[in-house]
């Protein structure tokens, strides 16, 4: 990316909007001081790992998979790398590194704001049936069972690696999924003292290759917006059936913990029972970000070790994500809970309609230092949108290799001036990147997603954000396969299935920013100006700069 050398007058701008920002601090603390759900939880104090004899740690590489530029494409692949002989797994901790070697013969793990594991299943096909059953997203939970529990694997099941590898930079790389298990071979006298659990996929928008809706900015109630609980009319489309599951028979619960994307806050599993529902667990997040629930940033909670709870047939299970809508919009978030369950109902068991259930875990892990890059940098090189002069007037915008054509924040000169359309009117961007013709490994799917202006601080895991006051999103501009497989539908795309878009027309004169969500160091602009010209836009930006001079 090229950045164009900041002029005098930039750098007193930059200045000013410090100080206002300064001078903003104090209101802006009290407004953000009320504290996030998941901060009274411990951040060292993890979920405790069971152990036996004769357990082995077995750790797996799953690769080299070759990552394309811009890449965020959903795969799905048998993997045949899993344990040769029958047992119980006990613990699951996923992760991506790097293909290459470092100089300890061992593998790093990628900066999350370069590349990250968005999310991986290990789907299990057993009886003509595939089934997801070990899951990861970028916050890296780790699922284990409590002592006396585990999941009973054969040699005999095929394993499914479907995976979504998001690459935020235009640079190819290659990876592994790296996971490691506690295994309890058969063969093994402990093995004879482990009862077997199930997995039980509870998905907010599943199951399906896909499962997400948006959380908007200022959508649900104070500022947290719960999903499906308070979706809109168009959003229903997005619910999920996995959200909901009828107990058929005597069960119990045994072990939980949940994903969800940066704003989330928690997800929530409940009971229902002759019209009574009561909470089973809230799989907290908390966060280790400094601005809060914002990035990826975060783990989760799981389940404690003693956590029993008994169901029984008519019961039923239900799953919630809440997410923070104060500071962003969240596109294309998920809420997934697996859950571990064992039939019938096991010594210790509690019955949540008649003893109470402590639905507060522990953390499955701390923070990760490859989230460390956090962003917001004022000083980027990138100019406030706001000050240039008019751009253009073109119709349409092609976005190619990685820049927003007119008004890309990074191109120097006229071709960095915003483009410019009247009110009422809209501006259509295409993206040359992605188009109908090409593979979804060899597209780079690009968005058009408004922020706050500028919009140009340095980019990290938790900057830019969708956190524009008025909000639009093109979606993920390309196209994708169309793969039916029963229990995930057939749409196995993130893309919108088109590669043009069009800026709403309801837009007011002003000057608009945005980035990609899919490569957030792509940073553009666009103007609106009033049907009687573009004096309005001036007079926006004059009141704007007496505002932060004074
Ligand atoms: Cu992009």
């Amino acid at each position: 990316m090229s950045s164009r050398p900041s002029a005098p007058s930039r750098a007193l701008t930059a200045l000013a909007a410090l100080l206002a920002l300064v001078a903003l601090g104090a209101g802006a603390t009290a407004a953000s001081a009320a504290p996030l759900p998941g901060a009274h939880i411990s951040a060292v104090q993890t979920v405790p790992e069971a152990s036996y004899p004769g357990m082995q740690r077995l750790t797996y590489l799953y690769g080299p998979i070759k990552i394309a530029p811009g890449q965020n494409t959903i795969e799905a692949q048998a993997n045949a790398q899993k344990p040769q002989v029958p047992g119980f797994i006990t613990r699951f901790q996923p992760d991506l590194v790097y293909a290459k070697t470092n100089a300890q013969g061992g593998h790093d793990v990628p900066r999350v704001d370069v590349i990250h594991l968005h999310h991986g299943v290990w789907a299990v096909a057993r009886d003509n049936q595939i089934y997801p059953t070990f899951a990861a997203g970028e916050e890296k939970t780790i699922f284990s069972t409590p002592q006396g529990f585990g999941y009973h694997y054969n040699p005999s099941d095929g394993w499914i690696m479907n995976y979504m590898i998001h690459n935020l930079t235009p640079n190819p790389s290659s990876v592994y999924i790296k996971y490691t298990i506690d295994f309890v071979p058969d063969s093994e006298p402990a093995a004879q003292g482990i009862t077997e659990v199930k997995p039980l996929w509870m998905d907010v928008s599943g199951i399906k290759w896909y499962p997400v809706f948006d959380a908007l900015k200022g959508q649900g109630t104070k500022g947290r917006f719960t999903f499906p609980t308070q979706a809109r009319a168009a959003q229903k489309k997005d619910i999920g059936a996995a959200h909901q599951w009828n107990v058929p028979r005597d069960i119990t619960l045994v072990a939980t913990a949940g994903h969800l994307h940066p704003g989330g806050l928690y997800t929530d599993l409940t009971a229902t029972r002759n019209g009574a529902t009561k909470e089973l667990f809230r799989s907290e997040a908390k966060y280790y970000e400094p601005a809060g629930a914002v990035s990826w940033d975060v783990s989760l909670t799981g389940t404690k070790p003693d956590w029993r709870v008994a169901l029984h047939a008519g019961d039923r299970l239900n799953t919630t994500v809440t997410y923070d809508t104060r500071k962003a919009s969240w596109y294309e978030s998920m809420g997934i809970m697996v859950v571990f369950y064992a039939d019938g109902i096991v010594g210790g068991a509690k019955d949540p309609f008649s003893q109470p259930i402590d639905w507060h875990g522990l953390v499955t892990h701390g923070h990760l230092a490859e989230n460390d890059n956090h962003g917001g940098d004022p000083e980027s090189g990138l100019p406030d949108a706001r000050d240039l002069l008019d751009g253009t007037r073109p119709s349409n915008v092609d976005i190619k290799g990685y820049i927003y054509g007119q008004g890309d924040l990074s191109l120097t000169g006229a071709g960095g001036r915003p483009p410019v359309v009247r009110a009422g009117q809209s501006l259509k961007f295409t993206n040359l990147d992605a188009t109908k013709g090409m593979t979804p490994q060899g597209s780079a799917y690009h968005t058009i997603t408004a922020c706050k202006a500028p919009c140009s601080a340095t980019t990290g895991i938790a900057y830019p954000l969708a956190n524009a006051d008025v909000q639009f999103d093109s979606g993920e501009l390309g196209y994708g396969p169309t793969l039916a497989v029963p229990g995930f539908g057939s749409r196995m795309t993130p893309a919108a299935n088109r590669n043009t878009w069009k800026t709403p027309k309801t837009l007011s004169s002003g000057s608009y920013t945005y980035f990609c969500r899919i490569h957030p160091f792509m940073r553009g602009a666009f103007r609106v100006v009033g049907a009687k010209g573009k004096g309005s836009v001036k007079k926006q930006a004059k009141a704007r700069k007496s505002a932060t001079a004074s």
